[in-house]
């Protein structure tokens, strides 16, 4: 096998990017395609920092493990699988899977700072960030905290103002003019989804 391509996605938290992928991946084979998402590299939560409330604030750069996720997206570049445990955010009934991650001639890297470390940024041989205005996000995410990640609904609103809007204004906003491609995700992505899909298709 060739080297794979290796997508980067990106955009503010709620942006669209876990859909936008979700569509992508299933319009392709199991095998065409392997996403590894920051996610799964959250640090344990007694090493997240604590904001002037108490409050874990997992919308630093520092709240996720980069060093070990580079590692792992150049291992998969050179061909090796790889595995690691599911982050299961806020959910301790929720037993972790193993996740394999199999390398494939498409390979995209999904998180709100694959822009920001340049040991992530400079592996990516396409950049796409995910756009979408803040009220929009913001309706998003209260959906999504409440049913996916179990937050109630003051929770969610402090950290979006203290913690997710700053980030995004600091840590990712200004990574957007390192993107090869914006796509706006106010109403739906389906042209933009399009496009990039045939792009890739060339690519396996
Ligand atoms: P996306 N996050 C959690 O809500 N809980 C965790 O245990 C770890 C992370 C959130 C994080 C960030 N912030 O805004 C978001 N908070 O996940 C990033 N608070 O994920 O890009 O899918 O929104
Ligand atoms: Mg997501």
């Amino acid at each position: 096998m060739s080297k794979p391509y290796i997508v980067g996605i990106t955009g503010g938290s709620a942006s669209g990017k876990t859909l936008f992928l979700d569509k992508l991946l299933n319009s392709f084979e199991a095998n065409q395609v392997c996403l590894i998402s920051q996610d799964n590299y959250y640090k344990p939560r007694h090493q997240q920092p604590i904001d002037d409330k108490g409050v874990h604030n997992f919308d630093m750069p520092g709240s996720i493990d980069f060093e070990q996720y580079a590692l792992d997206i150049k291992k998969i570049q050179s061909g090796e699988t790889v595995y690691r445990q599911e982050y299961t955010f806020n959910n301790p009934n929720k037993k972790p899977k193993i996740l394999e991650f199999v390398p494939s001639p498409v390979v995209v890297v999904e998180g709100i700072f694959v822009l920001y470390y340049p040991e992530l940024a400079n592996l990516l041989d396409l950049k796409v960030f995910i756009d979408a205005k803040e009220y929009i996000k913001l309706k998003r995410r209260i959906v999504r905290d409440k049913v996916e990640r179990g937050y109630d609904l003051d929770d969610v609103l402090y950290r979006y103002e203290s913690h997710v809007m700053p980030t995004y204004e600091k840590y990712i906003e200004p990574f957007k003019h390192d993107a090869d491609l914006i796509v706006p995700n106010n109403r739906n992505f389906d042209k933009a989804l399009d496009v990039i899909k045939t792009y890739l298709r060339v690519k396996i």
